[in-house]
């Protein structure tokens, strides 16, 4: 470390051209002004009580949003110390919020997440701040100092009054300044957030968090997880199903190394793995990801060979295996972390890959022996994982030779005649009949016809493999051409605009949400730039003389209808339209598929996302969700509106 404070002469011009320097370039200090900039601020000192927490003498942290958006921040660890600094002069207290990079200065040893990748330190608080205040519990005293208009000093240390014997802590408020920020609200999910995952990552210690801007005197929120990132493993799995019932943790320190990981199989097929160093999330892994993700597809492939789960003739199972479906959090501290990689979201430190490979590798291999049963379920999961991927290739490769096409693809898709991609489309149609009337409605020249037979297969549950042996599906994928896995290519889609054509009943829209949720698992590039539509047929006819009008809803029926003169209103018919099968060709064409008179909805991520979250419930393991679904399809039905 570099020491900045040595040549420090204690002069208050040049203390002043340092916070001057990062009010004037605030961007290199804290990143950006806006709101995240802003938060930023919180973090920079809410980090200050967490090292004090790290060092063992403090237990609970509260955080307050006030009335008039400054924070507060309180810690009960043993107070800033309040005795004159050798080199500076000054008040300790004073030089953590008055001289540049101090901070880490003070204290010595320990894991400070203060003055790691963004411990920029209080200094930088105090100079982008409209005024801070710091009190500081200690020796049955309570001492004060205040600054001032980007850290100029208005009142210097002093005490203020006295305190009960065993109070310790430091209290610090400060008000962002509005000439700095371009925000100065605070959101309070965004701390929230932040402040639950703190809790998580440092079992035992609480912290609160109370919003004081609305007039109710609320208690706030309180974090604590005993069980930390266990818990936080748990919390993450909510809403999943867990395959195993106990979360593994194991955990191990060296050298002041601490290290510790927990983790859990689903029923899904996403990885979610997250790292922290000293806190901070390590979102491009390093060493300790590597170490764990290396013993984990070590230690499954040596488990599933020697207890024959896997034979001779089989071949290893890769890291992708072993990941589908898995929740970890690796936490690790360190008291001198090399942070590396353009945004610094990398740990280097090479020692760490060692320690976290034998922790995990020890740790788990005991689970596996100890528990035979969930040893068995989590290396079944993989070897499904390895068949699904193996299948999946298969699946490109036939696609890919065009066996589809001569098998009975042909008979299924009525291709458009046009193969300009920008203005082809194609309708994914329920049914049968339905698809008989779109093929004759349609405009040939760039309308391709594609109709689904029954209910396509159920792409949550079904194992990747069995989606992709299943006819609809593969027929979908070969239709597209884009391919899917690795091999999906955007560029390659042979279709403007995808178009489902469904019922506006229940049935039409369960099929959707599997379409949207097929579309989300495997196309998901398709449905982000724009291409996946829900056609809308219309709910009513309305017939008066000659005229006919055909309306999406209710309320544009009796709006129709109230906008005709009084002499035809009695004379209108209103027909409820049954469903697309029922519809002849030139109405389906008329009011659903001509591109000048049909109404279409785009379809988001979003769109899908809530249908995969209905998804789970309609088609997910438990029972009772799914009675309750069937029960309430109506509702729902409604709801879904996609
Ligand atoms: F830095 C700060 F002002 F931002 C800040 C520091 C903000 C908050 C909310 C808390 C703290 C803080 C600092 N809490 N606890 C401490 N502890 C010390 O600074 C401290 C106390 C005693 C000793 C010692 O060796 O006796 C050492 C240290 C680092």
């Amino acid at each position: 470390m570099k020491e900045e404070t040595s040549h420090y002469d204690a002069s208050d011009i040049q203390v002043l051209e340092g916070l001057e320097a990062v009010r004037k370039r605030p961007g290199m200090y804290i990143g950006t002004t806006d709101v995240k900039g802003l938060h930023h601020l919180v973090w920079e000192i809410v980090d200050n009580a967490i090292d004090e927490a790290l060092a063992g003498y403090c237990n609970n942290i509260e955080v307050v949003i006030n009335k008039d958006n400054s924070i507060t921040v309180k810690d009960d660890g043993r107070g800033i110390p309040t005795d004159i600094h050798p080199k500076t002069k000054i008040s300790t207290v004073e030089t953590v919020y008055t001289v540049l990079h101090a901070g880490g200065k003070f204290g010595g040893g320990g894991y400070k997440v203060s003055g790691g990748l963004h411990g920029v330190g209080a200094s930088v608080v105090n100079a982008l701040s409209k005024w801070v205040e710091v009190r500081v519990y200690k020796d049955s005293k309570v001492h004060m100092i205040r600054f001032e208009n980007g850290g100029h000093t208005v009142e210097p240390l002093h005490v203020i009054g006295d305190c009960e014997p065993t109070r310790t802590g430091t209290v610090v408020s400060f008000k962002p300044d509005p000439d700095i920020f371009d925000t100065d609200i605070y959101d309070y999910e965004t701390l929230k957030v932040r402040i639950r995952e703190l809790a998580f990552l440092n079992k035992g210690l609480s912290i609160t968090l109370r919003d004081d801007r609305n007039d109710e005197d609320t208690t706030g929120e309180r974090f604590i997880y005993e069980g930390g990132i266990k818990e936080y493993v748990k919390f993450i799995n909510t809403g999943k199903t867990p395959i195993h019932e106990d979360i593994i943790y194991l955990d191990g320190e060296e050298d002041g190394v601490m290290f510790e990981v927990a983790m859990q199989y689903n029923t899904g097929y996403n990885e979610n793995i997250y790292s922290f160093v000293n806190n901070i999330n390590t979102h491009d892994g390093g060493t300790h990801e590597e170490g764990v993700r290396r013993a984990l597809t070590r230690v499954i492939n040596s488990y599933a060979r020697k207890t024959g789960l896997l034979k001779e003739k089989d071949e290893s199972l890769t890291g992708d295996d072993t990941k589908e479906g898995l929740t970890m959090i690796i936490s690790c501290k360190h008291p001198n972390p090399q942070f590396e990689g353009q945004t610094k979201g990398r740990l280097g430190n090479s020692e760490v890959r060692r320690l976290a490979d034998s922790v995990f590798s020890q740790g788990f291999e005991r689970f596996l022996m100890e528990n035979p049963e969930e040893a068995k379920i989590i290396v079944n999961k993989s070897i499904l994982a390895c068949r699904a991927r193996n299948a999946a290739k298969k699946a490109r490769e036939a696609t890919r030779k065009g066996d589809l096409s001569i098998s009975n693809f042909f008979g299924k898709l009525s291709d458009c005649k046009s193969k300009d991609p920008s203005v082809s489309e194609i309708f994914i149609v329920e049914g049968d009949s339905a698809g008989g009337s779109a093929k004759k409605g349609r405009d040939s020249m760039t309308q391709a016809i594609l109709p689904l037979r029954g209910k396509i297969l159920n792409v949550e549950k079904a194992r990747l493999d069995r989606a992709l042996g299943n006819e609809e599906i593969r027929t979908i994928i070969t239709a597209f051409g884009t391919g899917v896995g690795e091999e999906f290519d955007l560029s390659k889609l042979r279709y403007d605009k995808i178009i489902i054509m469904t019922d506006a009943d229940v049935d039409g829209s369960h099929i959707r949400v599997l379409l949207l949720t097929l579309f989300y698992r495997f196309f998901r590039p398709i449905v982000e730039a724009g291409h996946v539509y829900a056609a809308q047929p219309p709910l009513f006819r309305i017939m008066h003389g000659k005229t006919r009008k055909y309306v999406l809803n209710d309320m544009e029926k009796d709006n129709y209808i109230a906008s005709l003169p009084e002499s035809v209103r009695s004379k209108v018919e209103v027909a409820r339209m049954k469903g697309l099968g029922e519809m002849d060709a030139e109405e389906l064409n008329e009011t659903t598929m001509d591109i000048e008179k049909r109404v279409l909805r785009k379809i988001t991520v979003d769109d899908c996302l809530a249908a995969d979250a209905i998804f789970e419930r309609l088609m997910g393991d438990e029972v009772e969700p799914r009675r309750k679904f069937i029960e309430e399809n109506a509702m729902y039905a409604q709801n879904i509106d996609i």
